[in-house]
C-alpha cells in the first residue's frame, strides 16, 4: 500500500532525527564511517519506523524480524535507530567506541540490544541472513530477515555464494537491500572493480531486482512492500543512495567514508542536515 502524505512527514522527520543523531555520535566518539551510514539513513529509517516487526523491550522476541547489516562498519548508523528505537539509552552513545563501552565501530550482538549478528568483516553478514532465512523455515516461523548489503562489499566472492544459495533455496523470506552509492573506501566502485551490469548480476543469480532511489520513501514503500507480498524468489532491493547524504560537504566524496568532525564541522553538518529536510 502506498504511503499518504502524513506518513511519509513522520519518515522525513525519523530521518532527519536519525542523521542528526549518527553526525553527534561520530562527533563524540572522534570518528566513524559516516558515509555509508549517511546513504542508508533512509533506508534503515523505512525498516526501524515501519516495516520491522520488532519489540524493543524484548531484543530476543523469537518472532521478531531479522535485520542484519552485512556492511557492519555502518554501526553508527545502526546503534544511532536502535537507541532512538529504544533499545537502549542514547546517553550511553556519548561512549560510542571508547574504551569499556559495549560499543564499537562495529557493533558486537553479544553487548548491544537488537543487534542480530556481528558484523564488520565484508561479505559474511548475507551468509549469516540466508543461514536465518533457511532457520525461519525449517522452523516454520513467519519472520522476515533483512540484509543491507554494501555495493562495494559486493566485491566479496561470499556475497555471491550467499546469493547462489538464498536463489537455491528459494528464500522468499530473505530481502536483501544493496546500498549502491557507487563509492567505496578507496574510490568509485565501477573504478575499484566494476560492478555493472549490476542488476543483471543478480538476475542472473536468480534474483527479482528492484531498482529504486533509496531516499525517496515512496519507492522505498514501495519495493519492500512488493518484496514482502511475492514469493516467487528472494528479491534484491538495489537502492541508489549519495555517500554522505544530507551533509553537503560529504555528499559523494569518497574522504568522507571514514571521518571526524571538530565542533565547527560538526554544527555545520547539523546545519547542512536541517536545511535538506526542511526543503
Ligand atoms: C573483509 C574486509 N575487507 C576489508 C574491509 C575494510 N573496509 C571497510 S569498509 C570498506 C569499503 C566498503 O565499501 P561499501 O560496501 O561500498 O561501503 P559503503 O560505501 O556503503 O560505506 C572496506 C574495504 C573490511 N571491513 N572487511
Amino acid at each position: 500500500m502506498p504511503i499518504d502524505k502524513n506518513e511519509k512527514q513522520r519518515l522525513q522527520e525519523k530521518a532527519r532525527q536519525h542523521r542528526t543523531d549518527i553526525v553527534n555520535v561520530t562527533e563524540w566518539a572522534g570518528g566513524a564511517h559516516i558515509g555509508g551510514a549517511m546513504s542508508m539513513a533512509d533506508i534503515l529509517t523505512i525498516l526501524y519506523y515501519k516495516f520491522l516487526r520488532i519489540d524493543p523491550a524484548r531484543p530476543d522476541w523469537d518472532e521478531r524480524d531479522r535485520m542484519i547489516l552485512s556492511k557492519g562498519h555502518g554501526g553508527v548508523g545502526l546503534a544511532a535507530v536502535l537507541g532512538r528505537r529504544g533499545y537502549f539509552d542514547m546517553a550511553l552513545l556519548r561512549n560510542f567506541n571508547k574504551f569499556k563501552s559495549p560499543f564499537g565501530m562495529h557493533l558486537d550482538c553479544r553487548k548491544v540490544a537488537g543487534v542480530d549478528a556481528s558484523t564488520g568483516s565484508l561479505g559474511h553478514g548475507m551468509s549469516m541472513a540466508v543461514g536465518l532465512a533457511l532457520g525461519a523455515r525449517l522452523q516454520r516461523k513467519s519472520w522476515i530477515t533483512y540484509c543491507i548489503v554494501g555495493d562495494g562489499e559486493c566485491n566479496e566472492g561470499s556475497i555471491w555464494e550467499a546469493a547462489m544459495s538464498a536463489s537455491h533455496f528459494k528464500l522468499t523470506n530473505l530481502i536483501t537491500i544493496v546500498d549502491r552509492n557507487s563509492l567505496m573506501i578507496d574510490g568509485r566502485t565501477e573504478d575499484v572493480m566494476a560492478l555493472e551490469p549490476f542488476a543483471d548480476k543478480w538476475r542472473a543469480f536468480g534474483f527479482l531486482v528492484k531498482e529504486i532511489d533509496g531516499h525517496d520513501f515512496d519507492e522505498l514503500n514501495d519495493a519492500i512492500s512488493d518484496a514482502r507480498e511475492k514469493r516467487q524468489a528472494p528479491v534484491v532491493i538495489i537502492a541508489k543512495t549519495v555517500k554522505g547524504k544530507g551533509v553537503d560537504y560529504m555528499e559523494n566524496e569518497v574522504k568522507w567514508h571514514y571521518g571526524s568532525m571538530n565542533s565547527e564541522l560538526a554544527q555545520q553538518a547539523r546545519r547542512s542536515i536541517e536545511k535538506m529536510h526542511s526543503a
